[in-house]
């Protein structure tokens, strides 16, 4: 896959001012009550530089062909993009098949997702199980391996990124009636952590043979349905101007500047409750700096 001329979190350093908050989009009282505290954990800033991504073909030629076949902009400020066709059904198949394997080495099939203090009742409402994927924790069969490595190229890319930088893939099944709520896949106390926040998240698709699950951007009134092998790409923070000038100059300053974070309010987001069947997908997220677990979750 080439490397793109310009990564992307350089060229969409700012996409405009960020819009109101506005919690009369959700859906239930309880999504409201979600909404309101992940919006607290927020700050959202203004940001009076325009984008150089001023259209959506745009983006899309930033995406398509180099990522994957097509694409799709969902949202412009901030950039959320649906990748079609990033992975094939084969490679869907064999990382479901590994991700439920619980007599491998690398991991133990999928468990339950435990809550996370760190934001405390949001995480609580995820009901989905998890299995992480990670060549570290013991051998992984060739052919995932080499799908791991490709899908960790690709998302680094993106984002200009090597892949020390991303996490492991964190594979996430839905059984019916099971979601995931409203919640920030990165919040301000990350960035005491040594990898500091998520910079991106990438959900991978692995199958769309259910009903319900789709995700959900409250506050940009987005709705993914998901489609096998497509891949949903955003960034969790906003991105400060200085980066074009730090990442010219190869500064470490850049991923300073980058560990101090500061979460975009607009990109929280639900698995919203699968209504029937059982859904695939996986997370691939991304750091500014050299990953290191903060504990033995991966
Ligand atoms: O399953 C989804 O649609 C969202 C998953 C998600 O947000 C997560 O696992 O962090």
């Amino acid at each position: 896959m080439r490397r793109p001329l310009l990564p992307l979190y350089l060229l969409v350093v700012s996409l405009g001012c960020c819009q109101g908050l506005n919690p009369s989009q959700a859906t239930s009282s309880f999504d409201r009550v979600l909404w309101q505290k992940s919006s607290a954990a927020a700050t959202p800033t203004t940001n009076p530089k325009s984008s150089p991504y001023d259209s959506a073909a745009a983006l899309e030629a930033f995406f398509a062909p180099r990522f994957c076949s097509s694409c799709e902009v969902l949202s412009l400020d901030p950039p959320v993009v649906l990748m079609r066709g990033f992975l094939s059904p084969t490679h869907c198949a064999e990382l479901v098949a590994a991700a439920e394997d619980e007599a491998c080495e690398y991991g133990a099939g999928f468990v339950g997702s435990t809550v996370r203090s760190d934001q405390e009742d949001l995480q609580s409402v995820r009901t989905s199980s998890t299995s992480w994927l990670n060549p570290a924790n013991g051998e992984l069969p060739d052919g995932v391996h080499a799908i791991l490595k490709d899908i960790d190229d690709r998302v680094g890319a993106i984002c200009g990124v090597p892949r020390h930088h991303l996490e492991s893939l964190q594979c996430v099944r839905y059984r019916e009636g099971e979601r995931y709520n409203y919640h920030l896949d990165t919040i301000e106390e990350y960035n005491d952590f040594p990898c500091g926040g998520r910079l991106a998240s990438c959900l991978l698709f692995f199958n769309e043979d259910f009903d319900g699950g789709q995700t959900h951007f409250l506050e940009l009134g987005v709705r993914v349905t998901p489609e096998a092998g497509a891949a949903l790409f955003w960034f969790n923070c906003h991105l400060p101007f200085e980066m074009d000038e730090l990442a010219a100059n190869g500064s470490d300053a850049q991923a300073a500047l980058l560990k101090k974070m500061r979460p975009d309010a607009r990109s929280a987001h639900a698995g919203l409750p699968v209504t029937r069947g059982t859904k695939y997908a996986a997370n691939k997220w991304v750091h500014s700096v050299r990953f290191v677990p903060k504990d033995n979750e991966q």
